[in-house]
């Protein structure tokens, strides 16, 4: 017979009510609410309950069905999304391991390089891949019979005309739209990849990457490129850094030179990174030919400039010392991971 003392003692069970998963709470909300449920039933036996008990009982059933509807909303919400599949996530539990990614060593040296230079002034200027032979070569003062033209170097897209497309060699056919575009005086630096018609080997690749600057003004002089590859060294391979110039030739430049860094390896006693010279080639540099300049229509008697290129596979082979050039273009993973930890830069 339906009585107060029982509809308290349900309602304080109801508050006290737990379900560890979404298919129990489901099971309460029957048992409770359902078509058969007690509380459904309470209801039913109200019906016919003398007025004096309806009256006494009216307010604590409604309370009941209440609180029952409440705390079966209350379980709900906590179990989130949880489907009665099974028992929630541990939260405790550590998360799963992921992969990071990592930079390729080129694109963490030409990251470098270029930050370097836009530190000393430098903006930061890129060209097409697919050049034209003008761009090239002819606007660099490259005779028309030099051996870079011939198809055995240099990957030809068209051939046939004045002006042929080609995959550019270097990156100073960025240089030369530079000069021919921008206001003096002039500082770029111009990374990119380049392309030559060579057989791969662990020191010579087809596809590489350069980093070329230029810097054009009045009263450049060659004592300038001097301090300016110095302080970049010194930047690049640490504060105690020292340079030495070898007499070079390129087609562009007059005079030019081989730029040598100690090697900060063996610090000059000798070691086989540097093959026991104490010194290491990074780069070719040399005064811009006032040829190249005039070409670009800035007035040689005006204007001297310096300019420099590197290669970006063969820093990076020092710096980490990589033994072959194909490891930078195979993408084998465990080549890859190994500059995971390298900084973010
Ligand atoms: C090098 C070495 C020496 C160079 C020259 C020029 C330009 F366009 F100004 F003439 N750009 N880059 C240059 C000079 C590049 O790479 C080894």
């Amino acid at each position: 017979m339906i009585n107060k003392e029982d509809i308290a003692r349900m309602l304080g069970e109801i508050r006290e009510l737990q379900c560890k998963s979404a298919k129990e709470v489901e099971e309460a909300r029957v048992r409770l609410l359902g078509r058969k449920g007690v509380i459904t039933a309470l209801f039913e036996e109200f019906r016919s309950v003398a007025p004096e008990v309806k009256r006494e009982l009216g307010r604590p059933l409604n309370e009941l069905k209440q609180a029952a509807q409440a705390r079966i909303e209350e379980l709900k919400a906590g179990l989130g999304e949880e489907s009665a599949a099974g028992p929630r996530e541990d939260l405790t539990m550590p998360g799963d391991n992921f992969e990071l990614g990592s930079r390729h060593p080129v694109s963490i040296v030409r990251q470098e390089i270029v930050d370097i230079f836009r530190k000393f002034g430098y903006d930061v200027a890129e060209g097409p891949e697919v050049e034209d032979d003008y761009h090239v070569f002819e606007a660099l003062n490259f005779p028309p019979n030099h051996p870079a033209r011939d198809m055995q170097d240099t990957f030809f897209v068209s051939t046939g005309h004045p002006n042929p497309l080609l995959l550019r060699t270097h990156t100073s056919s960025v240089q030369v739209r530079a000069m021919e575009s921008m206001k003096l005086p002039i500082r770029v630096i111009c990374p990119g990849r380049v392309f030559r018609n060579e057989a791969i080997s662990a020191r010579a690749h087809c596809i590489f990457h350069q980093v070329e600057g230029l810097y054009v003004d009045e009263n450049v002089t060659f004592a300038d490129l001097k301090q300016a590859i110095l302080l970049f060294a010194r930047e690049m391979f640490g504060p105690e850094t020292q340079i030495r110039m070898r007499p070079s030739y390129f087609p562009f430049t007059e005079p030019s030179a081989e730029v040598d860094v100690s090697c900060n390896i063996c610090h000059g006693k000798g070691c086989n990174i540097c093959k026991g010279t104490g010194w290491l080639e990074i780069l070719g540099c040399g005064m811009v030919d006032p040829n190249v300049l005039e070409a670009s229509g800035i007035d040689s008697r005006k204007y001297s400039g310096f300019a420099f290129g590197m290669g970006l596979e063969r820093i990076a082979m020092l710096k980490w010392r990589v033994n072959d050039l194909r490891h930078y273009f195979e993408n084998d993973m465990r080549f890859l991971q190994e500059f995971a930890a390298a900084p973010e830069v």
